[in-house]
C-alpha cells in the first residue's frame, strides 16, 4: 500500500502507479461522491453515514457491484471524492479497470482487484478536478465522440413488450415529419433472451423491419442484451458450457427479470466470441446500425472463466471485439454497463436508471431504498451526478416525455427531464404520436430542433438560454425507515426475493400491458 500526504496533492494532481494506494486526509469530509458500477447503479454527493442496503438482494448483480453490497463506508467503483468544508473536494480515481475506492475514517483508499495500476489524485474545484480526471481516463481509454448524438424514439417506454410489426409499422408512419435520427425498437421482438431471431409478432421478420424504417429516411436501431440469457432460452439449454460459473462449479447468477433466473454467458469461451461476432454480423445484415446493447454487467461478474482474467478487463475485451464485428460505422449505445470499462468502446452511454411515467415508487425508493428501480426520480439523481463523462463520449440520461396520457409526471417533473436531456444533449422519447395531442407533438417538434446554450453554474443549476433550472431538490435520497415500518421494509425485502412474487408483479405488469395494447 503506497500512503500519499494530503499536502502532496494539495497543490498539484498526482499520477500513483500502484495496486493500493491511500491519502490522509487532514478533516473529516462533509460529503462523499459515490460513484456506482453500471448504468443503473446510484451515482451521488451524499453524508458520510451509512446507506441502507437496496433490495432486494436478487437484483444485486443486475443493479450494482454486489461484491461492495454490505459495505458500510462510503465507496464506489473506480473512483471517490470528498468534499471539504470550503467546497473543495478531494479525487482519487483509476485509470484502468478492476479498481474500488473507499473511505474509512479519514483515509481515502483505492485498490484494483489484481495488478498494479495508475491512480489519478487532484484537489480543487469541482468541476476542474473531475474535467481533469476525464481528460486522464480519454487519454488512456480513447475518447469517441461524434459530432451530435442522433435524436432517437425508441419503443420502450411507451409500449415495453407489446411492440409488435402492425402496431410499430403504423407509429413509423404517424411519426410523419418529426425529426428523428434513428427509430429504435427495444425488447419484444426477440423469441427468448439468448434467442435473437424475430418471434412470431414479427411475421415478416427483421429484414422487414428495418427495411420499413429505413424507408421513412431514419437509420433503424434495435435492443439486445447479448450477454445473458434466461434460463428457459434455447441457447442456454443447448450451451450450458458457455455460461459463467464460481469456483465451485455452480452457475453465477446475473439477476432476475422477464420472470426468470439469468444467467450470464463467459465471454472468454472462443465459441462465444465467435457466437457474438455473428450475432453483431447478423443485426447489421438485418439492417440495423444503431445498436442499444443491454444488460451488460452480466459480462463483467465475478466468476471463474475459460481465460483467467480481471473480470472487467474481459468485459471491456468483449466489448472491443463486438465493436469490431458491428462495425466503426455502426452507433453503439451501451446500457446497464460497467462505466469504465465502456469508455473508448462505444458511442454513447446510459448513465442512469430507466426513467418511467411515475415520479417515484413509495415502496421501491423508501421501502426497499432502491435507487436503480425504473423511476424519473432515479434516472435525474443519477444523471446529474455523470455529467462529467459527457467529455469523453455522448452521454444518454434516457427519455423525455411530452405525452401526459398515461402520464402521472406533473408538467414540471417533464419539463426537469427535458432540460436533463438538453444538458447532455441527448434526445429521445418513446412518446407515441397516437396519444399524443397537436400541443404536445408541437413541443415534442421544438423540442428535437432545439439545441439550446447551456452552461453550469453550481453542482446542480444550470442556466439553459434565458432560463435558470436546478436540479437539487430531485437529489435528496430516502431515510431509514424505523419501528413497524422498518420491520414492514424489511419483510417486503423478504419477500422481493422470492421468484413467485417477481412473477406475481410480471402477471400484474403484463395485464396493465395488454389493456394497453387494447387502447391502441
Ligand atoms: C428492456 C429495458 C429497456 C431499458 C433498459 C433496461 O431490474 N432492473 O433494475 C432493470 C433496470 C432497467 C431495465 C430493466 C430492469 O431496463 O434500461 O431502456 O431497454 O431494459 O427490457
Amino acid at each position: 500500500m503506497i500512503s500519499i500526504p494530503f499536502t502532496e496533492i494539495q497543490n498539484q494532481p498526482k499520477i500513483i502507479k500502484a495496486k493500493e494506494v491511500s491519502i490522509q486526509l487532514s478533516a473529516r469530509p462533509d460529503k462523499y461522491y459515490r460513484h456506482g458500477w453500471q448504468s443503473w447503479s446510484l451515482a451521488a454527493w451524499t453524508d458520510l453515514s451509512p446507506l441502507p442496503i437496496q433490495k432486494p438482494a436478487i437484483f444485486h448483480p443486475l443493479q450494482i457491484n454486489a461484491e461492495f453490497a454490505q459495505e458500510k463506508n462510503p465507496n464506489g467503483s473506480w473512483l471517490g471524492a470528498v468534499e471539504f468544508s470550503d467546497g473543495n473536494i478531494l479525487l482519487l480515481g483509476a485509470l484502468s479497470t478492476d479498481a474500488h475506492v473507499l473511505l474509512v475514517e479519514n483515509q481515502l483508499s483505492g485498490q484494483f482487484d489484481a495488478d498494479d495500476g495508475e491512480w489519478f489524485a487532484a484537489f480543487g474545484q469541482e468541476d476542474v478536478v473531475f474535467a481533469e480526471y476525464a481528460e486522464q481516463l480519454g487519454n488512456r481509454l480513447g475518447k469517441l465522440k461524434k459530432n451530435s448524438a442522433p435524436r432517437v424514439w425508441c419503443s420502450w417506454y411507451s409500449l415495453y413488450t407489446i411492440i409488435d410489426e402492425p402496431i410499430l409499422n403504423k407509429i413509423f408512419d404517424k411519426l410523419g415529419n418529426l425529426p428523428f435520427d434513428v427509430l429504435q425498437v427495444d425488447d419484444g421482438w426477440q423469441v427468448n433472451i439468448g434467442d435473437w431471431q424475430a418471434n412470431y409478432k414479427f411475421p415478416s421478420g427483421m429484414n422487414a423491419l428495418a427495411e420499413k424504417i429505413k424507408s421513412t429516411g431514419r437509420r433503424a436501431g434495435l435492443w439486445l442484451a447479448p450477454l445473458l440469457a434466461t434460463k428457459s432460452s434455447k441457447l442456454f439449454c443447448e450451451h450450458k458450457d458457455w455460461f459463467l460459473r464460481d469456483d465451485y462449479g455452480r452457475l453465477v447468477s446475473a439477476g432476475f427479470n422477464w420472470g426468470e433466473p439469468l444467467y450470464a454467458l463467459d465471454t472468454t469461451h472462443p465459441d462465444v466470441i465467435l457466437w457474438l461476432v455473428a450475432l453483431m454480423q447478423q443485426v447489421r445484415a438485418w439492417g440495423f446500425d444503431y445498436l442499444k446493447l443491454d444488460f451488460l454487467y452480466a459480462g463483467a461478474l465475478k466468476g471463474k472463466r475459460y481465460k483467467n482474467m480481471p473480470r472487467e478487463a474481459a468485459y471491456r475485451e468483449c466489448l472491443r471485439v463486438m465493436r469490431e464485428a458491428m462495425g466503426m460505422d455502426a452507433f453503439f449505445l451501451t446500457c446497464g454497463t460497467p462505466i469504465l470499462p465502456a469508455i473508448g468502446m462505444c458511442d454513447a452511454i446510459r448513465i442512469g436508471p430507466d426513467v418511467s411515467h411515475d415520479w417515484e415508487n413509495y415502496r421501491n425508493a423508501h421501502l426497499l431504498y432502491n435507487p436503480s428501480t425504473p423511476g424519473t426520480r432515479n434516472a435525474i439523481r443519477t444523471v446529474i451526478h455523470r455529467l462529467w463523462l459527457g467529455s469523453l463520449l455522448h452521454i444518454d440520461p434516457d427519455i423525455a416525455y411530452f405525452e401526459s396520457k398515461g402520464n402521472s409526471l406533473t408538467t414540471e417533473q417533464k419539463t426537469l427531464l427535458q432540460d436533463l436531456a438538453y444538458v447532455c444533449n441527448f434526445k429521445a422519447t418513446s412518446d407515441l404520436p397516437q396519444w399524443i395531442t397537436e400541443k404536445e407533438f408541437s413541443e415534442l417538434h421544438s423540442f428535437l430542433n432545439t439545441t439550446p446554450k447551456v452552461t453550469q453554474q453550481s453542482r446542480y443549476i444550470f442556466q439553459i438560454d434565458d432560463r435558470t433550472v436546478d436540479f437539487e431538490s430531485v437529489v435528496l435520497l430516502p431515510k431509514t425507515k424505523r419501528g413497524p415500518l422498518g420491520l414492514w421494509a424489511d419483510f417486503l425485502g423478504w419477500l422481493g426475493d422470492r421468484h413467485f412474487v417477481l412473477r406475481f408483479f410480471k402477471m400484474l405488469d403484463d395485464n396493465a400491458l395488454r389493456k394497453r395494447r387494447n387502447s391502441l
